[in-house]
């Protein structure tokens, strides 16, 4: 085995070794929001510029595509591809994403699922490395991480398993490290992992209180700046040894996979809207059967009159007002038949679908995002009643909660339905 090609002295003047002759590399980098996606990719963006510390372009990212949460902080809102060179000409394409779990609810993570895979279909052809970014000081995978994990494994496909790594950010020394790997998805848990304090967040931190601390402090605060940076370099030696190994995959996959995603999704609501009309329908024809029996004794009481004026009338009218009734309540039941049949069928199709997707997937099934989020939204309800929320928050979460509910129940009967229809094949 030939020795590892890059060094902290070459990668600090902005030279990275492939020893496979790779001349160009990929990287997505995918995480839970505020990991520090965008911070690494400053980092790499002046690193392989060469820049020494004190030079470092502190945002040499595209600002408009960054949205302030505060004062120190921005949030990334589109899946952004960044091209450079090292200074000795290797291009790093870099695709920026934003964020899963964003507190501003599921809606956005399923935005941000479309906007990366559009960015992927649209620029990229062939990826080189997915980089999870986690924060290493989280302890154990909260339901939050642990929802934005699955998001991310949901839409990774199997393919890529061996071109996956994870870059634990906030960690300053490998003591400070404090997550547990072993909550991570069974998927996640032998890929390779590197840590990093992040000099760029280090540097803007010291930046912001320049003025205001007192010398000595300032002293000890550029200390820990500069180790960052030495121990950042280390990382960054390591990550790109580990990706002069990786074989580059076809995005095609990815592609694939949230088409099939979306597929299931579609088809899902669709039945879910199919059989909320059956209810409707059933409510309709209890009504029917209903006003057929109090047409049926209104017949009745004009047969026993009929030799009173306008009695043979009504009778007629009530007569013809049955037969209308009963015509209604066929055509009732007919559709009901006819949709309740399409929904078991497109019911068993789904759980097809499902089934081909786990086997696609790296989260190795489509339920257990569902279950996930339930898990989060769960959450989410608990802590909006103890704050005392509003009640219309309340009832919308109460309503997103059931219909994940709903859906989550609807692709357990469809996996049912599937392996029946496989049994029936094979019997
Ligand atoms: N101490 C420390 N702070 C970091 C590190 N990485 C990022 N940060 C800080 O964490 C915050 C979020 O970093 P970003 O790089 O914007 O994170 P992101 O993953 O791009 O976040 P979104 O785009 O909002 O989802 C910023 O204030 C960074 O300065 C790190 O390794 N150590
Ligand atoms: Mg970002």
């Amino acid at each position: 085995m030939s020795a590892p090609a890059n060094t902290v002295e070459l990668l600090a003047k902005g030279i990275v070794n492939f020893t496979r002759g790779k001349k160009s590399i990929t990287i997505l980098l995918v995480g839970e929001t505020g990991t520090g996606r965008t911070s690494l990719l400053a980092l790499l963006i002046n690193v392989l510029a060469g820049r020494s510390l004190a030079e470092y372009d502190l945002q040499p990212y595209d600002l408009k595509n960054e949205m302030g949460v505060s004062d120190t902080q921005t949030q990334t809102i589109h899946a952004k591809l960044y091209e450079f060179y090292s200074l000795n000409g290797v291009k790093i394409a870099v695709l920026d994403t934003p964020g899963f779990a964003d507190t501003r609810g599921l809606q956005r993570d399923k935005q941000h699922k479309d906007s990366i895979v559009t960015a992927i279909r649209d620029h990229i052809s062939e990826v080189t490395a997915v980089i999870i970014v986690a924060n290493g000081t989280t302890p154990r995978l909260g339901c939050t991480s642990d929802y934005a994990i699955s998001t991310l494994t949901s839409i990774l496909p199997r393919s890529l398993a061996n071109n996956i790594s994870i870059f634990f950010t906030h960690v300053s020394t490998p003591l400070a490290w404090s997550f547990d790997p072993d909550i991570l998805p069974v998927e996640l848990r032998h890929t390779k992992r590197f840590l990093l304090e992040n000099p760029i967040a280090m540097r803007k931190k010291y930046l912001a209180v320049a003025q205001q601390e007192d010398l000595e402090l300032l002293e000890e605060l550029e200390k820990a700046v500069n180790q960052s940076h030495r121990t950042a370099l280390k990382a960054l030696v390591n990550m790109f040894n580990w990706l002069d190994t990786v074989q580059p995959e076809p995005t095609a996959e990815i592609i694939l996979l949230y088409d099939q995603y979306m597929k299931i999704e579609s088809d899902t609501s669709t039945i879910l809207a199919r059989m909320s009309q059956v209810s409707e329908k059933r409510n309709k024809l209890q009504n029917s059967i209903s006003s057929l029996e109090a047409i049926r004794l209104t017949a009745k009481a004009y047969e026993n009159i009929l030799g009173v004026p306008e009695a043979q009338k009504r009778y007629d009218e009530a007569i013809w007002q049955l037969n209308m009734t009963e015509v209604q309540i066929s055509a009732i039941q007919r559709d009901i038949d006819q949709i309740t049949a399409e929904i078991a069928w497109s019911t068993s199709n789904i759980g097809t679908l499902a089934e081909r997707y786990s086997e696609l997937s790296l989260s190795g099934s489509f339920a257990v995002q569902l279950k996930k989020s339930v898990k989060l939204l769960e959450v989410h309800l608990q802590s909006t009643l103890a704050k005392g929320g509003d009640a219309e928050t309340i009832k919308q979460i109460q309503a997103s909660l059931e219909q994940l509910k709903t859906k989550l129940a609807l692709l357990e009967q469809a996996a049912v339905a599937a392996k029946q229809k496989i049994s029936n094949h094979a019997g």
